[in-house]
C-alpha cells in the first residue's frame, strides 16, 4: 500500500509592489549590457554595477570585468570602456580615468547624481555641509568626494546629529544618502532642525521615490505577517533598511536572503502567512526562486499588496541612446 501523500501546511504569501528593480538599476544594468554589445569584450566596471552577485555574475558571463580602482585594469586595455556604478564616484575617479585618456561611461543613478549637484551648489553658496549618511559605503564616499576633503561632514545617528559643532558661522545645509531608512532620517533631521532652524533642506527629499515606496510597502504588510523574508545582498543599504522597517513594524521574523538556497528553514516552521519583498537591486526571478521553494513545502497562495505604482524611467547616456527604441517617458535626472 502506498503512503498516504502528507497534506501541506497553507501558506498565505503578501507580495509586497512595489518591490526589487528601481529606475536607476535597470538603466544601469542596461548600460553594462548595451556596452557589451557595442564595443565587444571586455568591459571594465568599476564597483558591483549594483549590489547583487546574482546580477554581477551575468554580466560577468557576458564578457564584463569588475575591479574595485581604475589601476587593477591592465595597462594593455586602457583602452577598452569602463562603466563607474550606479552608487556614484567621487569627483577624482572621472578625473583620474581622463588623464588616463581611458573612455567611460557613468551609470551614476540619476538621483545620486542630483545629491551631488545639490552638494555642489550648497558649497558655491558657501554652506557648510551635512551628509546624513553610513560610512563606507560606496554613495556616501561618492557624494563625499564631490568636494574638497573634510568639507563635508558626515552623520550617521542621532548621537552624531546631537554632537554635531559648526566648524564655521556659515549657513548649514544637509543633503542625505538615497537608500536611508525614512523613519531613521526623520530622527536625525528633527533633531538638526532643533539645534539648527535655519538649516537649509533639500528641495525635494533625497531619499529616492524607490526606497519611499519599497519601505512604505512594507510598512503594510509587515504588521499582518508571521515572518518577512527581503532578497537582497547584505552590502545593500536599500535592501538592509527593508529588513529593518519589517523588523520594527513589528515581524519578529525578518530575514534577508540573497536567494532560496539561503533559507534557514527552522524559521518558518510554524507560520500560516509570509511577506516577500526584494531590495532594489534584486531581479524578480530571485523572488520567484524564493516563493517555489515556499511551495514545495506549503500550499502557497500569492496575494500581492500594492501600495504604489511607478512608472518612472531615466535616459541612458548619450552613447548608448541609439542603441534601443525610444524610452517613452524616460527623463534626466533634472527632471526628478
Ligand atoms: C545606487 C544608489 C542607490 O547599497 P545600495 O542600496 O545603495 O545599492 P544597491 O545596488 O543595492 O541598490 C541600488 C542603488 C544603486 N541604490
Ligand atoms: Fe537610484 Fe534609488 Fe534606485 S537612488 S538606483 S532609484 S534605489
Amino acid at each position: 500500500m502506498s503512503e498516504p501523500t502528507a497534506v501541506k501546511p497553507e501558506l498565505t504569501v503578501l507580495l509586497c509592489a512595489p518591490r526589487g528593480f528601481c529606475a536607476g538599476v535597470d538603466r544601469a544594468i542596461q548600460i553594462v549590457e548595451l556596452a557589451l554589445e557595442k564595443y565587444g569584450r571586455p568591459v571594465y566596471v568599476r564597483h558591483e554595477i549594483v549590489h547583487n552577485k546574482f546580477v554581477v555574475d551575468g554580466l560577468k558571463a557576458k564578457g564584463a570585468v569588475f575591479v574595485e580602482e581604475l589601476d587593477e585594469i591592465p595597462a594593455d586595455h586602457a583602452d577598452r570602456p569602463v562603466i563607474f556604478s550606479a552608487h556614484g564616484v567621487p569627483k577624482s575617479v572621472p578625473a583620474d580615468a581622463g588623464s588616463r585618456n581611458m573612455f567611460y561611461l557613468d551609470a551614476t543613478c540619476p538621483l545620486v547624481s542630483k545629491v551631488h549637484k545639490e552638494a555642489e551648489i550648497h558649497h558655491r553658496r558657501d554652506r557648510e555641509i551635512l551628509l546624513i549618511g553610513h560610512a563606507g559605503h560606496p554613495e556616501v564616499i561618492g557624494t563625499m568626494g564631490q568636494l574638497p576633503s573634510g568639507t563635508v561632514t558626515l552623520i550617521e545617528t542621532e548621537a552624531d546629529a546631537k554632537a554635531f559643532q559648526p566648524k564655521s558661522g556659515r549657513q548649514l545645509a544637509y543633503i542625505t544618502q538615497t537608500t536611508l531608512s525614512l523613519d531613521d532620517t526623520a530622527g536625525i533631521v528633527d533633531i538638526l532642525r532643533e539645534r539648527f532652524p535655519d538649516i537649509v533642506a533639500p528641495h525635494k527629499e533625497d531619499i529616492c521615490y524607490a526606497t519611499t515606496n519599497r519601505q512604505e510597502a512594507v510598512k503594510a504588510i509587515a504588521p499582518k505577517v508571521d515572518a518577512m523574508i527581503v532578497v537582497g545582498a547584505p552590502n545593500s543599504s536599500n535592501s538592509q533598511r527593508l529588513r529593518e522597517v519589517a523588523e520594527r513594524a513589528g515581524c519578529k521574523t525578518s530575514v534577508l536572503i540573497q536567494r532560496a538556497a539561503d533559507i534557514d528553514w527552522s524559521r518558518f516552521e510554524d507560520i500560516s502567512s509570509l511577506g516577500l519583498t526584494a531590495g532594489a537591486s534584486a531581479p524578480e526571478t530571485l523572488v520567484e526562486e524564493v516563493i517555489a521553494a515556499f511551495a514545495d513545502r506549503f500550499s502557497v497562495s500569492v496575494d500581492t499588496v500594492r501600495t504604489a505604482e511607478e512608472t518612472i524611467a531615466f535616459n541612458l547616456p548619450r552613447e548608448l541612446r541609439d542603441m534601443t527604441g525610444a524610452q517613452g517617458g524616460a527623463q534626466d535626472a533634472a527632471a526628478e
